[in-house]
C-alpha cells in the first residue's frame, strides 16, 4: 500500500499518466470481453470507472496481504509476487498511446517501496523463533509497522489524486479561451419545441448533466498550443491545422442529438447539444480524398478510434468538429479542445472526442476500436423513443393524465409519435415543434386514466415513414431495438 501511495504521488507530480493504479485500469478497460463491460455499465452506469478504480485497488490491498503472508512462509515468494505485480503495472503503462520509459518511474517506485517495506516487516515478524506466535510486544510492533504503511500508502494515494484532480480542475488555457461567434449562426430553436413539463428531459442538456462514455480513465488534458489535427491517408494533399488556424476559420453552430449505441430501450445514454464547430467536408474538400477510399479512421490523443463512413462525412449533414458546447469550450471530459460531432451515427462511430487525426481509408483495411471488439463497422443510430412522465412505478389519479418523452431518428427526423394503453389500440400523440431532423423531438399525450394497473408503450414513426420495430435486440452488436414501456398504477 504505502508502495502504491508513493507511486500515486510521483504520478501525480511528475507523470500524471504513469499512474499505475489507472494505467492497470486502463490496460483493463482495453483488454476486457464487450459482455463484462457491457454487465459493468448495465450495473453501474455512467459510475463504471468509479467502480474499476476501486477494484483495481482493492485487488493491489488483496496482493499486499498475499505477498505478507508468502513472504513470511516462503521467502522470497511474496518479492517475487511484487515484482509480478510491478512489472504487470509498467507494461501497463507502456502500452498506453504516448507513453514514454520515464512514465514506468511510479510503476518501478511502487515494486521497490513494497519490496524493501515487505523486507524489513517480515524481517521484523521472524526476529522471535516461531513467527506467528511472537510475542505480544512483538506482534504489536508488527502491527503498528503495518498499519502505519498502509495508512502512509492511503494518504499518498489520495494526496496524488487530489493533486491532479486540482490541476485538471484549473486547466488555465480553457478558462482564458472565450469561444468565437459563430459565423453561421444555427436554426433557431422555435419557442414550440420545449414543452416544460415537469419530469420531461430538457429539450437541451446542460453540459454538466450530459452522458459521459469513453475508455479514458483519466481525462486527456491538451495542450490547445500544442494540439493539431492532420487529415493524412488517402487524399491528394494532407493536412494539418493547429487550433488558432480551426477558430480562424468560419464556424457554425448545430444543434445535434448524439446517443451511445448502448443506450437501452427507456434508456439516458443520450443528450441534445448546441454546438459550434467547422463542417469536416470542408476540412476533407481540402485534402481531396482519392477515388476507392470509404472510411476516415478518426485518432484521439489517447489512441481510441472510430471508423466514419467517408460519405456521410461529405453529405450535407452537420458532421463537425466541435470546439464548443452548449455556448461553452468543450468541458474537458466530452473532448476538449476538439471532438467531431456526427448527426444520424451512434458515437463510437463518430464523435471522437480529443481528435488528433483522420485518416482517409477504407473499412476492408482498418477496423475502429469497438470494431475489433464485436460491435458492427457503421453504426447509423436506430429510431426510437422513450417515455419520461409519468415517472416509472409512480401513483397517479384517475382522470387526464399527462403523458410525455422525446422521440429521435437523428438526421432523418421524427413524422409521429403513438401511446398504447396496455394492449389497447395506438393513440396519436402531440409533438412539439422540431428544432431540425437530427435533434430528439419532444411529444406529450392525454391519458383518460381509469384506476387499475396500466402500461403505458411508446413508439415513433420516422420522417420516411419508418415504423418504430417492437422486436426487442440487445445493444450489442449494433443498437437496442424494442418500444419502451412503463408500469403506473392508477388510484
Ligand atoms: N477519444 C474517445 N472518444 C470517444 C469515445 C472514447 O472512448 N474515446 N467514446 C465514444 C462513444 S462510445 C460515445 S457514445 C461518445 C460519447 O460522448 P460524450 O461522452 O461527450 O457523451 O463519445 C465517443 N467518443
Ligand atoms: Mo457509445
Amino acid at each position: 500500500m504505502a508502495g502504491l501511495g508513493a507511486a500515486e504521488l510521483t504520478a501525480a507530480l511528475l507523470a500524471p499518466v504513469g499512474s499505475p493504479i489507472f494505467a492497470v485500469g486502463a490496460l483493463v478497460i482495453d483488454r476486457a470481453p464487450a459482455w463484462l463491460k457491457e454487465l459493468v455499465i448495465a450495473l453501474f452506469g455512467t459510475a463504471d470507472k468509479v467502480v474499476l478504480v476501486f477494484c483495481v485497488a482493492l485487488g493491489a490491498v488483496v496482493l499486499a496481504a498475499a505477498a505478507g503472508a508468502l513472504e513470511f512462509r516462503r521467502a522470497p515468494i511474496g518479492r517475487v509476487l511484487v515484482a509480478l505485480a510491478g512489472a504487470l503495472a509498467v507494461f501497463a503503462v507502456l502500452s498506453r498511446e504516448n507513453t514514454a520509459a520515464f512514465d514506468a518511474m511510479p510503476a518501478v517506485l511502487a515494486m521497490v517501496v513494497s519490496a524493501v517495506l515487505l523486507t524489513v516487516m517480515v524481517a521484523q515478524l521472524r526476529r522471535t523463533p516461531g513467527g506467528a506466535e511472537a510475542s505480544a510486544p512483538d506482534r504489536r510492533r508488527f502491527l503498528v509497522w503495518a498499519g502505519a504503511s498502509a495508512g502512509l500508502g492511503v494518504l499518498a494515494a489520495a494526496g496524488g489524486q487530489l493533486i491532479s484532480a486540482g490541476i485538471r480542475a484549473t486547466d488555465a488555457a480553457r478558462a482564458r479561451f472565450t469561444l468565437p461567434a459563430a459565423a453561421v449562426p444555427g436554426a433557431p430553436i422555435p419557442d414550440g419545441a420545449a414543452l416544460d413539463l415537469p419530469g420531461l428531459t430538457p429539450l437541451i442538456t446542460p453540459n454538466a448533466d450530459f452522458y459521459r462514455i469513453d475508455t479514458a480513465l483519466q481525462v486527456p488534458r491538451i495542450d490547445p498550443g500544442t494540439w493539431t489535427l492532420t487529415v493524412t491517408g488517402m487524399v491528394e494533399r494532407e493536412i494539418e491545422i493547429d487550433f488558432a488556424e480551426l477558430l480562424a476559420l468560419p464556424l457554425e453552430e448545430s444543434t445535434t442529438t448524439l446517443a451511445c449505441v448502448s443506450n437501452a430501450v427507456g434508456g439516458d445514454l443520450i443528450g441534445n447539444a448546441t454546438w459550434l464547430g467547422y463542417p469536416i467536408r470542408l476540412l476533407l474538400a481540402r485534402a481531396r480524398p482519392l477515388a476507392g477510399a470509404d472510411m476516415v479512421l478518426s485518432r484521439s490523443e489517447d489512441g481510441w478510434t472510430a471508423g466514419t463512413p467517408l460519405e456521410v462525412l461529405t453529405d450535407d449533414r452537420n458532421a463537425i468538429l466541435a470546439v464548443g458546447m452548449n455556448g461553452e469550450p468543450l468541458p474537458l471530459e466530452h473532448g476538449y479542445p476538439v471532438r467531431m460531432v456526427v448527426p444520424g451515427l451512434y458515437g463510437y462511430v463518430s464523435a471522437t472526442k480529443w481528435v488528433v487525426e483522420l485518416n482517409v481509408t477504407r473499412f476492408d483495411r482498418e477496423t475502429a476500436y469497438w470494431t475489433t471488439r464485436g460491435w458492427t463497422a457503421r453504426g447509423p443510430v436506430k429510431l426510437s423513443s422513450r417515455i419520461d412522465v409519468p415517472s416509472r412505478n409512480t401513483d397517479v389519479a384517475a382522470g387526464p393524465v399527462i403523458v410525455a418523452g422525446v422521440a429521435w431518428s437523428q438526421y432523418v427526423g421524427i413524422r409521429g409519435v403513438q401511446v398504447q394503453v396496455d394492449d389497447g389500440a395506438w393513440n396519436d400523440a402531440t409533438l412539439a415543434d422540431a428544432i431540425s431532423a437530427d435533434t430528439w423531438r419532444q411529444w406529450s399525450w392525454v391519458w383518460p386514466a381509469s384506476a387499475g394497473r396500466h402500461t403505458l408503450r411508446v413508439r415513433a414513426t420516422d420522417a420516411a415513414g419508418l415504423v418504430q420495430t417492437s422486436v426487442r435486440r440487445d445493444v450489442i452488436p449494433d443498437g437496442a431495438t424494442g418500444l419502451h414501456d412503463i408500469p403506473v398504477t392508477v388510484a
